[in-house]
């Protein structure tokens, strides 16, 4: 039996997406500590091999320290075998400065271009993996993958596509199931979509372990890596939460509110258990004519209950339908989204009949449309 963690997306050095300077600072900080967390458990779970299936550094912000600050961690395994694939957002260019550094021994980077397959005879596991460099693995690189090794579990490093994504993400490495079905490899480490996922198809396993910590809103529930064990020449593997914070995403109608200070409160209630989080707030519905939500005052009196919070206005303002002359575009227009409205339920088709609703009356009012303010 052998033991191996897998990890992808690491994304060390970047801050995750658009967050102000000091939260975009601290975040940065414990993206970076990912690395730290993933190594303390590669030993406390006495693993033989930590996969890196890509996108370990964001390429711009590799800077030399990083590089020898990740080569330290690593090197804190001893023994055990880091195995790197390099992905679409670091990938292992000439210049590169990974394809440079004097990495640790036992710290392996596979090329790009052509496919390497390592055979580590004690564990009974082969690992085939590739990089990507100037330009994506090409998919016809699928058709070259090494042939499996009997009696060996056959593990495959990438970064690419997989799953329904391989129809959809051309540029992206795509990787149809078939072609990895067919290479006969027990288990298929991925790389590249940031959420975790795993599946099984005709024998075979593919994971994505996602970024051990979410880099962005649509990044939402728990992040961490996957352990897995290989027995009896099957792989099976089990997911590690490691995440520090979530992003979280509410929405909030507020039809009927009287004022802000009534909203703050309710709004406590559910912020009370995101205190670590990054939440994004979308406030939906629609108030009285001329009621200007005052974004500020809730900003104020709600961020502090999070870690960060973004807030966001997408309220309307209330339509009666005799507001409008009898027969003119404005009337027509309101009536017939108020039957369709009132036709469903499904909350996504509501979402989309309100907006337009409210977009569509702005842009007859005064023939312009203000998607919303941000605070
Ligand atoms: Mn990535």
């Amino acid at each position: 039996m052998a033991r191996f963690l897998h990890t992808a997306d690491l994304h060390l050095g970047s801050a995750g997406d658009a967050l102000p300077e000091e939260i975009a600072r601290q975040r940065e900080r414990e993206i970076t500590s990912s690395l730290p967390k993933i190594v303390d458990l590669a030993l406390e779970r006495d693993v033989d091999l930590l996969l890196v299936a890509g996108d370990l550094f964001t390429d711009k912000f590799t800077t030399p320290a990083l590089l020898r600050y990740v080569n330290y961690q690593f090197g804190r395994l001893g023994n055990k075998h880091v195995l790197v694939c390099a992905g679409n957002h670091d990938p292992l260019l000439q210049d590169a400065p990974a394809a440079a550094f004097p990495w640790q021994k036992n710290v392996h980077f596979f090329l790009p271009h052509s496919w390497q397959q390592l055979a580590f005879h004690k564990l009974g596991i082969a690992v085939a993996g590739i990089s990507w460099g100037e330009l994506p693995p090409q998919p016809e690189l699928l058709t070259q993958i090494p042939a499996s090794i009997p009696g060996f579990v056959n593990i495959a490093l990438l970064h690419g596509s997989a799953g329904k994504a391989a129809q959809l993400a051309a540029e992206y490495f795509p990787l149809p199931e078939e072609s990895l079905i067919a290479s006969g490899y027990q288990y298929f480490a991925l790389g590249h979509y940031h959420n975790p996922s795993s599946w099984e198809a005709e024998g075979t396993l593919f994971a994505y372990p996602g970024s051990p910590e979410p880099l962005s809103f649509g990044e939402e529930g728990r992040h961490g890596v996957w352990l897995g064990e290989t027995s009896a020449g099957q792989v099976s593997i089990s997911f590690i939460p490691l995440g520090k914070r979530e992003y979280v995403t509410l929405r909030r109608d507020v039809t009927g509110m009287k004022s802000e200070a009534e909203l703050v409160e309710e709004l406590k209630k559910d912020l009370k258990a995101r205190r670590e989080d990054l939440v994004g707030l979308t406030l939906t519905g629609s108030l009285p004519r001329g009621f200007k939500l005052d974004l500020d005052f809730l900003k104020e009196n709600l961020e502090e209950l999070v870690f960060y919070l973004r807030l966001q206005d997408a309220t309307w303002e209330e339509v009666d339908l005799t507001d409008f002359p009898q027969g003119s575009l404005r009337q027509l227009f309101s009536q017939r989204l108020a039957e369709e409205l009132a036709n469903t339920q499904d909350p996504y088709r509501r979402k989309t009949l309100e907006l337009a609703l409210r977009y569509g009356l702005e842009a007859l009012a005064r023939g312009t449309v203000d998607l919303g303010g941000e605070a």
